[in-house]
């Protein structure tokens, strides 16, 4: 039986989901819950090492179903591991990104068949939902300046073409548009405190 609550906070890149989860973290904690904050790809030890396979920039030459499978390796790792127990225990898991960013990126970016994304994604999941996915909503051209001000180089993902960026924002926006039950878009174009009040608010909503 489900008794904690998973949150994901997805969006395109430089949108603002590493800042924004540091709050929901603050937050969370100030209320006394117990939490487990991770992320994909990653979250497992396994899942960190195939990260590190994925975003590196020194394979452009990965083929877009190798990049599907990767990402749902790491997720089977990360629910099984990670994600089940804690809900099982109780706890509240906060993750930056999750099944969502399969579907905007390798579909409505990558061009590969949405049914494909659906059977591999389930396979990885085993059935689980989130409680709710906040989208942080952001031009491309912004996050990529905003990732760009950090100073660092950008990974193999970051370095795809404008319009790879545009369609995955664009995925996000469908996923939202249809299924609203599980979905909520916040406009990360607003100053951050503004942002962080939003996402707070979806929060609460969701464990009370
Ligand atoms: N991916 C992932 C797939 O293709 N398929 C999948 O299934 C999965 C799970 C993962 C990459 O893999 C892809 C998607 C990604 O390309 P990632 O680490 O999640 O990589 O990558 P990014 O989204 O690029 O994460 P970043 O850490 O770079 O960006 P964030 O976390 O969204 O942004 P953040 O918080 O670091 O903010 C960036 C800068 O903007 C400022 C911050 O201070 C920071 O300097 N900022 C704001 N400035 C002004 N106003 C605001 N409202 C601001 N919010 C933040």
């Amino acid at each position: 039986m489900r008794k904690g609550h998973m949150i994901v906070c997805d969006g395109g890149n430089g949108a603002g989901k590493t800042t924004v989860l540091k709050a929901i973290e603050v937050h969370l904690q100030a209320k006394g819950r117990e939490l487990v904050m991770t992320r994909e790809p990653g979250g497992t030890p396994i899942g960190e090492k195939v990260r590190e396979i994925l975003l590196s920039p020194d394979t452009p030459e990965m083929c877009g179903v190798t990049e599907l499978m990767l990402f749902a390796a790491a997720r089977a790792q990360h629910v099984r591991e990670r994600i089940l127990p804690a809900i099982a225990a109780g706890k509240i898991v906060v993750s930056d990104r999750f099944d969502s960013a399969t579907v905007s990126f390798q579909h409505y970016a990558r061009g590969l068949p949405l049914d494909l994304i659906h059977k591999i994604n389930s396979i990885a999941i085993d059935g689980f939902k989130p409680d709710i996915t906040i989208i942080l909503d952001l031009d491309p051209i912004v996050g990529l300046q905003r990732v760009s001000s950090r100073g660092e180089g950008l990974d193999r993902m970051e370095q795809e073409s404008m319009d790879f960026l545009h369609k995955a924002r664009h995925g996000y926006l469908e996923q939202a548009k249809n299924d609203p039950a599980h979905f909520v878009v916040i406009d990360s174009s607003q100053p951050l405190e503004k942002v962080i009040i939003d996402v707070i608010h979806v929060v609460d909503r969701i464990i009370a």
